[in-house]
């Protein structure tokens, strides 16, 4: 796709400006199912329109979190389970910002939940991107909260205990307007999919299946997958709260089970966004909140009172 230089000339955009010219190459494992989040990504965001200067990657801790040193947009790595606070924050302040969040389940879905939750129920529009491995990768292999039941670790040396956490339906229920599934070893499923949730306006939440070969070797690699989209054996509809909510039941019974259903699984496309929420009611300022600071007649007295106070 194209878009428009500084003076306003159309000109094609190359996947490769997502590319670091300096930053060093991916130190994940071979194999690692965290390439084809980066893969898909920089696919999908020239596909879209999008520039590198229009992006903002926020990331959390884990392997997932190098995401944004490999990815040559605005980044942001912050710390475990805190990128959808910073993401939500960058996002109001300026909102012609393309904010994508990432991490991973136990990022997301464990130590950030209480993030992911309130996010979803607000509807922030952002694209949250969960790499889920089903254990914590950086840290050498622990449970995390989508590990399956009796899964062994070295924190659950005997199997654990634990009933894993249901990203889908959790993320409807919190209120997510656009929910998928997705794998790293289904490429250009993934890249559609990212697409569709840059695009969303609303929250967006991908659940990322991707394989962790070096901790998790008894996982399953992911394959073969199910597009519940594309096979004969689903029908239901995206815009059906309840279709999806029994499609999520199924389809996160099924992983646990050894079938591996991805797709699309709600998408509602009139509920407002969180800015939209916030324009409504007379609380988002005329211009963009990021754009004052270059503002030489806007005066930031305020700050500097509490400054000296503190000093
Ligand atoms: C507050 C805090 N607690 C714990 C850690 C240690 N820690 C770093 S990454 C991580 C979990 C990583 O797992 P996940 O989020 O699933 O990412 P992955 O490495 O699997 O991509 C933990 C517990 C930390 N960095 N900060
Ligand atoms: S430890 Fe696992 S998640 Fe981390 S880079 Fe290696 S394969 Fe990927
Ligand atoms: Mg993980």
């Amino acid at each position: 796709m194209s878009a428009f230089n500084a003076i306003g000339e159309e000109r094609e955009i190359d996947r490769d400006e997502f590319t670091p010219g300096v930053e060093p190459q991916p130190t994940w494992c071979p194999g690692c199912g965290d390439f084809g989040v980066l893969k898909a990504l920089k696919q999908a965001l020239p596909e879209v329109g999008k520039t590198p200067e229009e992006v903002l990657t926020v990331t959390g801790i884990g392997c997932s979190g190098k995401l944004n040193s490999y990815l040559d947009t605005y980044g942001f790595h912050t710390i475990h389970g805190r990128a959808l606070p910073v993401a939500r924050a960058a996002k109001l302040a300026n909102t012609d910002l393309e904010v994508i969040a990432a991490g991973g389940d136990g990022d997301g879905y464990g130590i950030g939940g209480n993030h992911w939750i309130h996010s979803a129920r607000e509807n922030h529009d952002i694209t949250y991107i969960v790499f889920n491995n089903e254990i914590f990768g950086l840290t050498k292999g622990q449970t995390s909260p989508t590990s399956p039941k009796g899964h062994k670790s070295k924190t659950q040396p005997s199997g654990s205990a634990k009933t894993p956490l249901r990203p889908l339906s959790m993320s409807l229920n919190a209120g997510s307007s656009y929910v998928a599934r997705t794998a790293a070893v289904n490429p250009n499923q993934a890249k559609e999919i990212i697409k569709e949730a840059i695009e969303h306006d609303g929250f967006a939440h991908v659940d990322f299946l991707t394989q962790c070969p070096t901790w998790n070797k008894d996982a399953r690699q992911y394959v073969p997958y199910v597009d519940v989209q594309e096979s004969d054996d689903y029908d239901f509809d995206v815009t059906d709260r309840q279709e999806a909510v029994e499609m999520m039941h199924e389809t996160e019974n099924a992983l646990y089970e050894g079938t591996v259903l991805t797709g699309r699984y709600y998408v509602d496309e009139d509920r407002p966004s969180y800015q939209e929420e916030k324009e409504a009611v007379g609380e988002m300022p005329e211009e963009p909140l990021a754009e004052r600071y270059f503002d030489d007649d806007v005066e930031w007295e305020r700050s500097y009172d509490l400054l000296d106070r503190h000093t």
